[in-house]
């Protein structure tokens, strides 16, 4: 699965509270493969090798829970992701039918 997802970093490794300034949303052209979650930054270009930036950008989705951000409403079609070491993003997708494929395809491996 792949498209663009709006990022924004809330908590880092074991659940610290991201500092301001590293808060904000950034558009990524995301891509499930496996256990991983790939955000590219630049305009996505199907044939090009990740860069070093993409790796650092990279999410392990193992053992990790996608759900909708009920409680978030400044922006619509935003889900929670937290990673197995505690990490919370929030992620914007386009629409709510590509919010919920995005769970149900992070929640099923
Ligand atoms: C953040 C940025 C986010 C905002 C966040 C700010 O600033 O403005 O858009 O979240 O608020 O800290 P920065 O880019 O300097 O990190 P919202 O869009 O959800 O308001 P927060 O600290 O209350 O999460």
């Amino acid at each position: 699965k792949s498209g663009f997802l709006v990022r924004k970093v809330h908590a880092d490794p074991d659940g610290k509270r991201t500092p301001r300034g590293k808060r904000g949303w950034k558009t990524f052209y995301a891509m499930l493969k496996g256990l991983v979650l790939y955000l590219q930054k630049d305009e996505y270009r199907a044939e090009r090798e990740l860069t070093e930036e993409d790796v650092k950008n990279a999410v392990s989705i193992h053992h990790s829970l996608a759900m909708r951000a009920a409680d978030y409403s400044k922006r619509p079609n935003v889900f929670y992701l937290r990673t197995a070491d505690w990490r919370v993003f929030l992620f914007q997708a386009p629409n709510a039918e590509q919010m919920q494929s995005w769970i149900t395809r992070i929640n099923v491996v």
